[in-house]
């Protein structure tokens, strides 16, 4: 009964803050729907110090209002920009209230329930860091009520290029995503500094998939989220696809003006076909790392996890859209959807393309002879066992346990690995702390070869990677980038050790 009036006096509270927020918004602002500018903080004097609050917060999305978990209240968080070399140094305040479902108890329970939704961490995805103690450290938990401190040096080799940063406590990943937690995170420099890229107008897209349940808040991940079958509907919700926060924003261009999308995919579960209506983008980096040249490509798809750096030439006058096509990764055709509207108008430019970019020097391509051991990792998928809740998410036959050592690496090595997805389903794999080159997916050679950190596994697919487990030891995670399956056990632990 506390609990009901509770809740009653806090949805009045809402209505009345909404009125309040409403009034301006629709009082006919004619910006509102152009892309925002996510804000952003920068390091100064090598070091970034900022402090980033998870809490509860009301955002507008598109004609609906959410209430969610949030970074400092915002729909993505804010962008946080450094430079090889600097301390990214963060003072995580968990102001979300204790959870009521018994996260306290985690570690108690089957670990592989969601369930701590309150408690969260950080990961900076894609990052070449230290995996260990307070750096780029998947296994903490920051409990509700509590001030973490984040520490992460980046090397003075680090590739630059757009990484992004998200949560990644198990078991309550899910929930914080769909609600909007996540944010990029830039490391400036390299291809920044070309004369056609630095010339080009810069926009962080932040593409986002939101889910709002009848009560305005994200649904849960619980037994309710699977209505048939072994896809999370998440069945009464309502999910909107935002960039930067925002349904539909619209981008204006000039005729022949390029601009520069930094694209972060930092969605939960749908793969993203992206297209924009009479043009090709021409990419200049995948996952963070620069190629050699830009890319003309008509179609860019991302899974959850993947960014793509691309250059826009504007067109001739007129309205375009930037499309996610229809696509299917193993559980039915997903519709096309607009994300955003493309105005080409004004007066006509000609901005150049660059013809080649600098590639990071840490990062050479690994040759045959260079390969020392191959490993074989799969992932698998069983609908509801007799008797259980969720459906079973397994990499080798077994699910996510945070004791066991699923693969040691010697330092140093360098290594080819077989990820088979041993159902229709597609599964994105992520490997922290190496970037790893692909080589061949479904048994045709990846050309021109590429570094990424997250890869789509075709349903019945192969995906042959090389990674050259160099300069850092720890342990850490590699996963299904679908936080579905990643909450429900679909992530194994691999340590690399110094040599005996
Ligand atoms: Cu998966």
């Amino acid at each position: 009964m506390v609990d009901m009036n509770r809740r009653q006096f806090l949805k009045r509270g809402g209505q009345f803050v909404i009125a309040g927020i409403a009034l301006p918004i629709l009082s006919g602002c004619p910006l509102a729907d152009l892309l925002r500018t996510v804000r952003a903080r920068r390091s100064v004097g090598g070091l970034l110090d900022t402090d980033l609050r998870v809490c509860f917060a009301r955002n507008r999305i598109g004609d609906m209002w959410l209430r969610s978990r949030t970074y400092e209240g915002c729909i993505p968080g804010p962008t946080l920009r450094v430079k090889p070399g600097d301390t990214l140094r963060l003072h995580i305040h968990n102001a979300l209230p204790d959870d009521e479902d018994g996260g306290h108890m985690k570690g108690m329970v089957d670990h592989n329930i969601p369930g701590g939704f309150n408690i969260t961490n950080f990961h900076s995805h894609g990052l070449h860091v230290s995996p260990k103690g307070i750096s780029d450290n998947p296994y903490r938990q920051f409990m509700p009520g509590e001030t973490n401190m984040v520490e992460i040096a980046i090397p003075e080799d680090h590739p630059t290029g757009t990484y992004w940063y998200h949560p990644h406590h198990h078991g309550s990943v899910t929930v914080q995503m769909l609600g909007g937690m996540g944010g990029a995170l830039i490391i400036e420099g390299g291809a920044d500094e070309v004369p056609e890229v630095a010339e080009a107008k810069e926009h962080v897209l932040i593409l986002q998939e939101i889910r709002i349940d009848e009560n305005g808040e994200t649904p849960l991940l619980d037994e309710h989220a699977f209505h048939e079958g072994e896809h999370a509907s998440f069945p009464g919700s309502v999910l909107q696809h935002t960039i930067n926060g925002q349904v539909n924003p619209t981008i204006i261009m000039h005729p022949g003006e390029v601009q520069r999308w930094r694209i972060v995919q930092a969605g939960v579960d749908q793969f993203t076909p992206l297209g924009l209506d009479d043009h090709v983008f021409h990419q200049i980096a995948m996952d963070g790392i620069s190629f050699k040249k830009p890319e003309e490509m008509e179609m860019i798809l991302l899974a959850p996890g993947n960014r793509a750096d691309v250059l826009v030439k504007a067109g001739a006058e007129g309205t375009y859209y930037l499309r996610m096509h229809a696509h299917d990764q193993g559980h039915g055709e997903m519709e096309e959807e607009i994300l955003a509207t493309i105005k080409v108008q004004g007066s006509a430019m000609d901005m150049p393309l660059p013809a080649g970019l600098p590639t990071p020097s840490s990062l050479e391509f690994i040759e045959d002879d260079e390969v020392e051991n191959i490993r074989a990792i799969s992932f698998s998928v069983e609908s509801v066992p007799p008797g259980e809740m969720f459906p079973v998410f397994a990499i080798n036959g077994q699910l996510f346990d945070p004791e066991r050592i699923d693969e040691t690496i010697p330092l140093g090595a360098v290594e080819e690995w077989i990820v088979t997805s041993a159902t229709s389903h597609e599964h994105p794999f992520h490997l922290h702390t190496f970037p790893f080159q692909v080589t061949q997916i479904s048994g045709n050679p990846v050309k021109p070869k590429r570094w990424q950190d997250t890869v789509i596994v075709p349903g019945f697919g192969i995906v042959r990677i090389r990674i050259r487990f160099n300069d850092i030891v720890g342990k850490s995670v590699f996963h299904c980038h679908i936080l579905t399956h990643e909450d429900l056990g679909m992530m194994a632990n691999f340590k690399v050790v110094e040599k005996l």
